[in-house]
């Protein structure tokens, strides 16, 4: 979208001598640091700020580029000129970016609008593109190779190595690898590292523990983990039409739920995961066919809304037809 990038350019001409702050999400993933990291290239004096964790993928990458960043609650939004936010538009993931209230000067984002939304003064936001690192490849004036790498790694990584993707998605990963002077074989080893032996013995275990339904003609796998829900969420729906894995955080006595879905399944995760939230004084959200969800109430429970909500608006789909 022209429109966006000449709010880009523009901005970066603005704030270029700025001492920016740029972050995401908790539990930072490859869209997230590269996204930030490519941003930074073109904002010298800024600095990338992240909260809690950074999942496993993406930390690897990160110690492998040198990339350096400091925790986002140790900063003082006084001490800097501004906050820019990219691959996350929710104040449920960034909760620190509370404190930069009236600081927020750019949302680069590709998730869906939500009722938590973070407004920054610029907001450039495309729900069709499928990581934010093909929106932001889109919009720099000049790449380092580290930089295409970075972004090349990231593309392949948020879209599951291509099980989302539009013409332009594929366009700006060649022109990326080709600008990185690397080859797919060298970003996939970083997009899609191999799993440590603790993660995939807890997705084997998840396999062990999971319900199965068949509704509507879809298979339906719900499972109680004690960590790693995203992951088994993600593996499970290797096979199962739909997964929802949950996980009880004792400390915020809430459940946490990550759910995926395969291509062929006519409704949208992250519909099911706001109505399920909100019944249950949580927040959802997310992509059609990879959402989660927070609820205050026990995880058999909530799974087992899951699938009703689920069920339901399958149902649907077929009269509607
Ligand atoms: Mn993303």
């Amino acid at each position: 979208m022209k429109a966006h990038k000449e709010i880009f350019l523009s901005f970066i001409q603005k704030y270029s001598n700025s001492k920016l702050v740029i972050a995401s999400h908790s539990n930072v993933d490859l869209d997230a640091l590269c996204s930030a990291y490519a941003v930074k290239s073109v904002l010298p004096k800024a600095v990338l700020a992240f909260p809690e964790k950074m999942d496993s993928p993406a930390q690897s990458f990160c110690e492998h580029m040198d990339i350096e960043y400091e925790p986002i609650e140790k900063l003082k939004p006084a001490d800097y000129d501004g906050l820019v936010v990219v691959d996350c538009s929710t104040y449920v993931l960034l909760k620190e970016a509370k404190a930069w209230k009236g600081k927020v000067l750019l949302v680069i984002d590709h998730h869906h609008k939500n009722e938590n939304m973070i407004e920054g003064k610029e907001n450039i936001r495309d729900e069709d593109a499928k990581s934010t690192a093909e929106i932001i490849s889109t919009f720099l004036p000049s790449f380092t190779p580290d930089v295409a790498f970075a972004l090349s790694v990231a593309i392949i990584s948020d879209t599951a190595r291509f099980k989302s993707g539009k013409p332009s998605t594929f366009v700006e990963l060649a022109r990326m690898l080709e600008l990185s002077g690397k080859d797919y074989k060298e970003a996939l080893e970083f997009a899609e590292p191999e799993l440590e032996l603790d993660k995939k013995a807890s997705v084997l275990e998840a396999f062990k523990a999971m319900h199965i339904s068949i509704r509507s003609g879809y298979t339906i796998a719900t499972v109680e983990v004690p960590a790693h829900e995203s992951l088994v969420s993600s593996s499970i729906s290797e096979f199962a039409d739909v997964a929802f894995a949950a996980n009880w955080r004792g400390e915020a006595k809430e459940t946490r739920v990550s759910s995926r879905a395969r291509k062929s399944v006519p409704v949208m995760l992250n519909e099911v995961m706001a109505q399920v939230a909100s019944e249950y004084r949580g927040s959802g959200g997310g992509h059609p066919k990879a959402a989660g969800c927070s609820a205050k109430e026990k995880p058999n429970k909530v799974l087992e809304r899951c699938v009703e909500v689920l069920a339901e608006k399958l149902e649907n789909v077929g009269v509607e037809k």
